[in-house]
């Protein structure tokens, strides 16, 4: 496979001004005409024109109204060339596929019978032949044929301009998108489906039309992302003055669907996941999971289609950016500080949980990477998180008004355009007077920084000097890094536990000062201090590095108690807590007792009894550190005793707060309708979190509480929370509760996908049980969701059991791999990237998911996507 390098970009050697696009769809037989009117590139000094194109039957071709032959013409690999061309060329081009039998999602497929697109990133090329690459826009026009019956619904981008019947039972439609795109934002449905639609005045005075297509059936369950719809047109007009351009934008939902959501102009096409909700099939967190990628994709409107990218590398700039944009967008939905804070808290788990691994695994990328095998695995939580980190910086280092002017620059001078990174960068310094330069290494250089801080306290003096020294691991291909431009947020507080008001270098800095840590090692004074402070560092993670500061336990205790900044004061009880999971895991390795100390245990009751706490932040608040996030804290992993050890805390906390968990399971009760609102979950959240503490240590009683809220609950999340609570603590109703559940939901594929999920995860779950789960009828590898819910849940959310000593859940996944890599190559090598940081397991293990990987890399038919992940690892 080639290697793709961002050094080696080259302009298109031609523009394309207008492409009339025409399908007739049939299943087994789909025929795309196109006419491409195409120009010369000054930009470029290539010759002839390049069109990309994959597994497609050629039936014409013709330039400028000549039919050409193979010799005017060459196809070799996934190009065709016309070595010579004039400045001005029309190309018209009959194409043929079989989208019945595209099992990728990738490019034209049938779904339920049901015709949709995938384009990003290089889907486009198996629909036609095209310069599919993004740094070609072009405008729009596409007629759709079908039959009538089977598929009365018709769509593509933009406006519709014309329908009507063929007279032999089928139908058509025309729609013309009024902007430049490029390729990967085209898209088309031709199915049967029902929308909620509504009418929706913009800012402008302009009405425009809101249409969410569903299934049949599933009408009841559009509300939630129509009102999330209506939430991101009226944020993005009122928080960075960004309209609709469009009179109609529709979502389109779809079960088979290999990543969340796509930004198709006007046509957003989105997985069912992400789309149906009621409260009696959907949790809280699918309810934020709706919110948030309905916003996702409405902001990608104006970042990533208005203004776009020039290459893949560039993906970043606008997922980066528009991630951050969703989650301003989620936290403003909330509405308050504390809420706010709880978003923020929740990004940082993810954060630490996916992408700080990834930084410092065989995939480790930069922001902005420098080469790719296959683009479809670099849509990766480093483009979309840690980007969004980068993007969240600016912010940081330039407030709220100037990253405005930075956003509102950026699209003064690149509207329709497709653009760098480094546009972006150069937006926000230009539009605030301020050098950046160094700033783009956050861009180029991979690997998580570390941040290592100490304080000094000088009582005679009255100061207190704070010293922050950066470094960053090496990374594939990039053994030295130059220090990062690193806005640390600090603050100070006193015995008292109040933050004192600060003084740097002579001038005030509030209770919050912003550190510019831009040297491998700067000190900041702070003066006026009178007594010796406890520091709150890295204050609302003000970046993505990893802090080390020599704090005491007492000093945790302090910030655990009182720092005013909600996620230092979280980070605050996840250090106490990290810190006695490793001890723990530790005893269990050495056989000793796995003893749990009264100081933690008394930290964790104040949280929890603390009524003048939101409920969702005590929820995080007494969430431990994951057993995988453990195992990265780790030189040599033992996954079952990370296990035993987390289970023995869990145990110890259920037992020694058992009187405060039942009363908190009781003050947070939500009775009345079911309302998502992130108070009402923040409520289910804390009462089910003490619910799985009491299951930790499970009797009669607390079996009971469990089953009356299995059998009561008025909603999904309580409903779940509830069965994973009788599922992991064994309890005698368990297995019958299991079968109501699926009896109760048969017919909701959404619901079936937690049943399959709840299973895998659960402790008692071993590869025997998984295969057997494998053989239910409701089990297939072709829809990604199943997949997902089952095998990926399994590998990457029950670690005891994957990593088995036998090496099984390896073979397990060996399979696995290679089985979905015959239907689906994306699906399959997001599975191939559970095995990335085998070189940390215990050396048992460690053989054995090498051998796995072996086997998977010399299975002989791969493909790019799978093999560049599993030859990544074993280099
Ligand atoms: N921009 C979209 C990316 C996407 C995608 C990429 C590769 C293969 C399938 C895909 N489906 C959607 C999603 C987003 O970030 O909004
Ligand atoms: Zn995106």
């Amino acid at each position: 496979p080639q290697t793709i390098y961002r050094k080696d970009y080259t302009p298109p050697t031609y523009l394309v001004d207008t492409v009339e696009l025409g399908f007739d769809l049939d299943p087994d037989r789909t025929i795309v005409a196109s006419r491409l009117a195409m120009v010369r590139n000054p930009d470029s000094v290539g010759e002839g024109i390049e069109l990309h194109g994959v597994n497609l039957q050629l039936v014409t071709l013709r330039m400028n109204g000549k039919t050409l032959h193979p010799g005017d013409y060459d196809i070799s690999g996934d190009m065709l060339r016309i070595p010579s061309a004039p400045d001005e060329v029309t190309l018209e081009i009959e194409t043929l596929t079989a989208p019945v039998k595209n099992t990728t999602l990738n490019g034209l497929y049938v779904s339920n019978g049901n015709f949709f697109t995938q384009c990003e990133a290089e889907g486009f090329r198996s629909i036609t032949y095209f310069p599919d690459r993004p740094d070609v826009m072009a405008k729009f026009t596409v007629m759709l044929r079908a039959d009538k019956k089977k598929y009365p619904v018709l769509l593509s981008n933009g406006n519709l301009i014309d329908e009507g019947d063929l007279g032999d039972g089928r139908h058509y439609a025309k729609w013309e998108d009024p902007f430049k795109k490029p390729s990967y934002l085209f898209a088309l449905v031709a199915a049967r489906l029902v929308c909620q639609e509504e009418t929706f005045r913009l800012k402008d005075g302009r009405d425009a039309l809101l249409q969410v297509w569903v299934e049949d059936g599933n009408l009841d369950k559009t509300d939630y992302a129509m009102q999330s719809l209506k939430n991101s047109i009226r944020w993005d007009e009122e928080r960075f003055g960004l309209e609709l351009d469009l009179d109609r934008f529709m979502i389109v939902a779809v079960s088979d669907f290999n990543m969340g959501a796509m930004e198709n102009k006007g046509l957003n096409i989105f997985n069912t996941k992400f789309v149906l909700a009621n409260p009696r099939v959907a949790t809280d967190v699918d309810y934020a999971g709706i919110e948030a990628v309905v916003g996702h994709e409405y902001f990608h409107n104006w970042t990533g289609n208005r203004v776009t990218c020039r290459d893949w590398f560039q993906l970043s700039l606008k997922e980066g950016l528009t991630v951050f944009r969703d989650q301003e967008f989620s936290a403003d939905m909330i509405g308050t500080d504390s809420g706010r804070a709880v978003t923020r808290i929740e990004q940082v788990r993810t954060l630490r949980q996916a992408q700080f691994p990834e930084d410092a695994g065989p995939m480790a990328h930069p922001v902005r990477p420098d080469s790719f095998v296959e683009i479809n695995n670099f849509y990766t939580v480093t483009v979309y998180e840690k980007g969004a980190e980068v993007v969240r910086m600016y912010q940081t280092l330039l407030g709220r008004e100037g990253f405005r002017k930075g956003m509102d620059l950026y699209f003064e001078r690149h509207d329709e355009q497709a653009v760098e990174c480094d546009d972006f960068r150069a937006a926000m310094a230009d539009a605030n007077n301020r050098d950046l330069a160094q700033f783009e290494r956050w861009y180029s250089q991979a690997g998580t920084p570390v941040v290592t801080a100490s304080g000094r306290y000088d009582a005679g003096a009255g100061a207190f000097a704070l010293t922050l020294t950066q470094s960053c691991p090496p990374t594939p291909g990039q053994p030295d890094k130059l220090p990062f431009h690193i806005p640390v947020a600090v603050g100070l507080l006193g015995a008292s536990g109040k933050d004192m008001h600060l003084t740097l270098d002579g001038a005030k800095a509030g209770t919050t000062a912003i550190l510019e840590l831009t040297e491998p090692s700067q000190t900041f004074r702070f003066t006026g201090i009178k007594e010796e402070p406890t520091p709150s560092i890295l204050r609302d993670f003000s970046a993505p590095v990893v802090l080390e500061y020599p704090y005491t336990d007492e000093q945790l205790l302090h910030l655990f108690s009182h720092d005013s900044d909600p996620v230092n004061r979280w980070e605050a009880g996840q250090r106490l807590a990290m810190e006695r999971l490793l001890k723990m895991t530790a005893a269990v390795g050495s056989g000793n007792k796995l003893a749990l100390d009264d100081t933690f245990i008394d930290a964790m009751r104040k949280i929890l009894v603390d009524a003048s706490l939101d409920a969702a932040f005590r929820e995080n608040a007494l969430l431990l550190p994951s057993e995988s996030m453990v195992a990265e804290q780790m030189d040599m992993v033992n996954p079952q005793a990370i296990h035993l050890a987390r289970q023995a805390m869990r145990h110890t906390i259920g037992t020694s707060l058992r009187k405060e968990l039942l009363a908190q399971y009781e003050a947070n009760q939500t009775p009345g309708e079911y309302s998502p609102d992130a108070v009402s979950a923040g409520k289910r959240g804390l009462k089910n979190l003490a619910l799985a503490y009491l299951s930790a240590a499970p009797d009669d009683d607390i079996n009971m509480l469990a089953q009356r809220q299995f059998d009561r609950a008025g909603n999904m999340t309580d409903r779940v929370a509830a069965l994973v609570s009788l599922i992991h603590s064994a309890a005698p109703g368990a297995a019958d509760a299991l079968e109501r559940f699926y009896a109760e939901f048969d017919n909701e594929a959404l619901v079936v996908d937690k049943w399959f999920a709840i299973q895998a995860a659960a402790p008692g779950t071993d590869v025997a049980a998984v295969r057997e789960l494998m053989k239910h009828p409701a089990f297939t590898l072709k829809n990604p969701n199943r997949a997902r819910s089952l095998i990926f849940n399994f590998c990457n959310g029950n670690p005891a059991q994957f990593h088995a000593p036998d090496g099984s859940g390896y073979a397990f996944w060996a399979e696995q791999v290679k089985a979905l890599d015959a239907l689906n190559p994306q699906v399959a090598s997001r599975l191939a990237r559970s095995m990335d940081r085998w070189r940390r397991y215990a050396p048992a293990l460690q053989t054995q998911m090498k051998g796995a990987l072996q086997k998977v890399s010399g299975s002989g038919k791969l493909s790019n996507d799978v093999n560049e992940v599993v030859s990544k690892a074993l280099t």
